[in-house]
């Protein structure tokens, strides 16, 4: 039998005298998060606006062949963008600045298929500039989608022409625009001209990302600082380790036996920090289609992505396209402002502010907290979290309640905890509350405890 890292450090510990925490630092030393990599997740909640010729084609993917001269969002106003997404509680916008038509929404000097090419503001207009401008003067952090996939770029399959051209495309929107927080690497590919395949150079995009923005995190599928969920449907996995094991997914879209799990799930004893960003969209499609007005998803379902990203422990990065006119929609406004102030109401009181908690270590890889909530109140919600900055550590752990003099129950399981954790539960009157953490890859460290009374 092999022993595992866990069992290793177990068997030491044991052999050491005890405790986990009295080994020394460098066989304690577990993945934490970069001060890049925890400013994204506190963001929480990110929008993400799809726009460009798609947008005037009614299709998902162009096929790069579209007239730029189709783009014309005459009333496009990046400001009411950034306005809703901060009446939303956002705190950081991503934009297509390329999707895989490979059409430009900035003037690159690397291709003449670009908004320079378009009737938009008479040729002259940038909707990057526009975009950053606005999320600065909004208080938002901005980020950008630069599609690897350019079905309209000739060079693209002629591998080593086509990275340098990809890396002067970053180089032009890594260093015209200030601070970028993000930088999104979708993972979608196809062919290139005559069935060529594109040999992307990951370690040089990666590390000139690193070289003009030092401050930014890097989306993909294999990071290398976030990691795609695993799916498009709004759902983080459970449980969900923001620690993984790089080689598991080991450039963006790789496919293969046990990626999508190791995307979904991480790695509890994954050698690095690759937190998972849940993006979902607000409509069936990613950009704006008409004929898909009356299908903006209801509160209930917006309310179900966000417990099961941001409750979780991922952030949410929510879709939002912009329409022809350059705007987004009403109904898209009106039903994120819905939702914000349907979670202001779930988390308005939090019964157990102030009240002191008990906090037990167990065993080497587990530890009890018991609250006095000093009056009955009736609780149908818990937020546990971990302080990740100093890592991710709960594997298994249960919520249990009691009256005042009553028997205990359990109100409520899980598995990881990390930034952030929720549960909703048939709502119970209760006046102490236990949360035992049955299980963890170290020694459990205080968890922070928030209880609501539910819907
Ligand atoms: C996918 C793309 O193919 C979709 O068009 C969209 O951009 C989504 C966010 O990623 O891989």
């Amino acid at each position: 039998m092999t022993l595992t890292r866990r069992a290793f450090a177990t068997t030491l510990a044991t052999a050491l005298g005890g405790s986990v925490a009295r080994l020394p630092g460098a066989l304690r030393a577990r993945p934490r998060p970069s001060p890049a990599q925890l400013a994204w997740q506190r963001d929480e909640v990110a929008l993400f606006l799809h726009v460009g010729v798609n947008t005037f084609t009614d299709r998902e993917w162009g096929d790069g062949r579209e007239d730029p001269a189709l783009f014309n969002p005459t009333a496009l106003d990046a400001r009411q963008w950034a306005r809703a997404a901060r009446d939303a509680g956002a705190r950081a916008l991503i934009l297509t600045a390329k999707h895989h038509d490979g059409f430009c929404l900035w003037p690159s000097g690397l291709t003449t298929h670009s908004v320079a090419r378009s009737p938009w503001r008479g040729g002259a207009g940038d909707v990057v500039r526009e975009f950053t401008d606005a999320c600065r003067r909004e208080g938002l952090r901005a980020g950008l989608y630069l599609s690897p996939w350019d079905r309209n770029a000739p060079v693209y399959g002629d591998s080593p022409r086509y990275n340098d051209f990809y890396c002067a495309q970053l180089t032009e929107l890594l260093t015209r625009y200030g601070p970028i927080a993000e930088v999104w690497f979708d993972g979608a590919n196809g062919e290139g001209p005559n069935g060529r395949r594109q040999a992307y150079d990951w370690p040089r995009v990666f590390g000139l990302v690193r070289r003009l923005q030092p401050h930014a995190v890097m989306f993909s599928d294999a990071g290398p600082d976030v990691r795609w969920c695993g799916n498009e449907a709004g759902a983080a996995g459970d449980p969900n380790w923001s620690t993984m094991d790089p080689a598991s997914v080991p450039y963006p879209g790789a496919s293969g036996d046990g990626v999508v799990a190791a995307l979904q799930h991480g790695d509890p004893h994954g050698s690095v920090w690759r937190p998972a960003e849940t993006d979902t969209s607000i409509r069936p499609g990613w950009f704006h289609h008409p004929g898909e007005d009356q299908r903006v998803k209801p509160l209930e379902q917006l309310a179900d992505i966000w417990f099961t990203s941001v409750g979780r422990n991922s952030k949410l990065l929510l879709n939002v396209p912009p329409t022809r006119d350059g705007l987004l929609h009403a109904t898209d406004v009106a039903r994120l402002a819905q939702l914000r102030a349907h979670l202001a109401g779930l988390f308005a009181e939090d019964v157990a502010a102030g009240r002191p908690v008990e906090w037990r270590v167990t065993g080497a890889h587990s530890a009890a907290a018991q609250l006095d909530l000093g009056r009955t109140v009736t609780i149908g919600l818990s937020r546990l979290e971990e302080d990740v900055a100093r890592g991710q550590c709960v594997a298994r752990y249960a919520l249990h309640g009691a009256p005042d003099a009553g028997e205990w129950r359990e109100l409520a399981r899980g598995t990881t905890v990390g930034y952030r954790k929720l549960d909703r539960f048939e709502p119970a009157a209760v006046r102490r509350v236990r949360v035992d953490v049955q299980d963890a890859v170290a020694t459990p460290r205080r968890l922070r405890i928030g209880l609501y009374r539910g819907a």
